[in-house]
C-alpha cells in the first residue's frame, strides 16, 4: 500500500499496455491479469508509480500487459529485485507476477526470505501445478503421480504446500483464490494490496494445455459448494450446498461436521480469525487432503492469515536516518571501521 495519489481517477483500460497476451487461447492468466487491471484504479496510484516484477514463466509474461513500469526478469529471481526495487522506492506500489516453478522451485530459497522480511509487495502467485512455458514438465506444487514428460511414471516428489510454506517462513499475508471466480479474486487482490508488508495470494489457475482441470473439484459449479469453503473473519466455517456442513475444531484436530445430523450447532464450530497463527496453521493444512478421500476437508478460500508487522523497508529506513544522525562520515572511515589493523 502506498500514499501516492494520481491526479485523476483511472480505470482498467488505463493499466492496459498495447501488447496482446500471447497465451493459450483459455489459459486462467487471462483472467487473472483483466482482474488485476480492474483493480489497480481502486488503489489510488498512478500508473507511473506502480512496478509489475516477475520472472520467467508464462505467469512471468504478465509485466508486458500493463501500462505501469515492469521487469521481466530472470527466472526464480522477481524477489529479489521486487525487494531492491521496494527498498529504493518505498513509495512505489510494487507487484510481483511469479509462477509456482518460478517461485517454488528455482525461486524457493527468495521466496521464504523475502517473507521473512517482509517487503511491502504484492505477490500473485499463478498455481498451475506444472511449468507451462516450458511445455509440461512437473513442478514443486504437482500433485503425486502426476504424469508428465519428466515424470512418465508419475511424480514421486511430495508437493508443497505454499500456504504452509509461506505461514512457516513467517508471512504475513497469504490469500487463496481461482482465476475463474473473477469477483472473489478480485476483492482478494484489493485486500492484498491493502496489506502492509508482503502479501501472498496463491491463485488456483488453469493450464488448459499441459494440466487441464487441475483445480476442477474446487472450482467447478456442481461439486465445488462440497470442496471450498469460503472463509469469513469472525464468522463459523460453513461450507456445503446449503451451508448445512461446518469445521469443529477437537483440540488441534479439524472435523466436518454436518450440521443437520450431528446436533451440533453453529455455535460450536470454529470460528475464523485470520489474525490466530495457530489456526492458520491449521487451515493451510486443509489443502494436504484429496478432495476425493474419505473425511476430506473442503478446500479454504479467502484470507487465511493476517498479521501486522515492520516492513523491511520501514526498519531500512529507519536505520538509515539513525545511522545519519552521527554525520555524513567519508568511506575510508567506513572502510576503516573500529576494528582495523594495518600489518607492519
Ligand atoms: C535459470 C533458468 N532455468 C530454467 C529455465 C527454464 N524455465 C523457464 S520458465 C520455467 C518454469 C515455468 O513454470 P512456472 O514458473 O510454474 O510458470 P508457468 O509457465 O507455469 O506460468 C523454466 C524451468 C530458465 N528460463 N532459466
Ligand atoms: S502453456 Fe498453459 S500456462 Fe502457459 S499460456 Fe498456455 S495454457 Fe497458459
Amino acid at each position: 500500500m502506498t500514499d501516492i495519489n494520481p491526479t485523476t481517477a483511472l480505470t482498467a483500460k488505463d493499466f492496459a499496455s498495447n501488447q496482446e497476451p500471447k497465451w493459450c487461447p483459455g489459459c486462467g492468466d487471462h483472467a487473472v491479469l483483466q482482474q488485476i487491471k480492474s483493480v489497480l484504479p481502486e488503489l489510488g496510484v498512478a500508473s507511473e508509480n506502480i512496478a509489475f516484477v516477475s520472472g520467467i514463466g508464462c505467469s512471468s509474461r504478465l509485466p508486458y500487459y500493463m501500462a505501469t513500469y515492469g521487469i521481466h526478469g530472470i527466472h526464480g529471481r522477481a524477489l529479489p529485485m521486487a525487494t531492491g526495487l521496494k527498498a529504493a522506492r518505498p513509495d512505489l506500489s510494487v507487484w510481483v507476477a511469479t509462477g509456482d516453478g518460478d517461485a517454488l522451485s528455482i525461486g524457493g530459497n527468495h521466496f521464504i526470505h523475502t517473507l521473512r522480511r517482509n517487503p511491502d509487495l504484492n505477490i500473485v502467485l499463478f498455481n498451475n501445478e506444472i511449468y507451462g512455458l516450458t511445455k509440461g514438465q512437473y513442478s514443486p506444487t504437482s500433485k503425486l503421480g502426476l504424469r508428465t514428460v519428466t515424470s512418465p511414471a508419475g511424480v514421486i516428489d511430495h508437493p508443497f504446500n505454499p500456504a504452509s510454506l509461506a505461514i512457516g517462513s513467517g508471512g504475513t499475508f497469504f490469500a487463496r483464490a481461482f482465476d475463474k471466480d473473477g469477483k472473489f479474486l478480485r476483492s482478494i487482490l484489493l485486500r492484498a494490496a491493502q496489506h502492509r508488508g508482503t502479501s501472498l495470494v496463491e491463485i488456483y489457475q488453469n493450464c488448459p494445455i499441459f494440466n487441464n482441470a487441475a483445480w476442477d473439484a474446487f472450482a467447478n459449479a456442481d461439486i465445488k459448494a462440497e470442496n471450498t469453503i469460503y472463509l469469513e473473519q469472525q464468522k463459523p466455517l460453513l461450507f456445503g450446498k446449503d451451508q448445512k456442513k461446518g469445521i469443529r475444531l477437537d483440540g488441534f484436530k479439524p472435523i466436518v461436521v454436518d450440521l443437520e445430523k450431528s446436533g451440533v450447532s453453529t455455535a460450536d464450530l470454529w470460528i475464523h480469525d485470520e489474525t490466530d497463527i495457530n489456526k492458520a496453521s491449521i487451515l493451510a493444512r486443509f489443502a494436504d487432503t484429496d478432495p476425493d478421500s474419505e473425511g476430506a476437508l473442503p478446500r479454504p478460500i479467502g484470507v487465511l492469515y493476517a498479521e501486522d508487522r515492520v516492513t523491511y523497508e520501514d526498519a531500512l529506513t529507519e536505520q538509515v536516518r539513525d545511522a545519519q544522525k552521527n554525520g555524513a562520515g567519508t568511506l575510508a572511515e567506513l572502510l576503516k571501521g573500529d576494528n582495523s589493523y594495518v600489518i607492519k
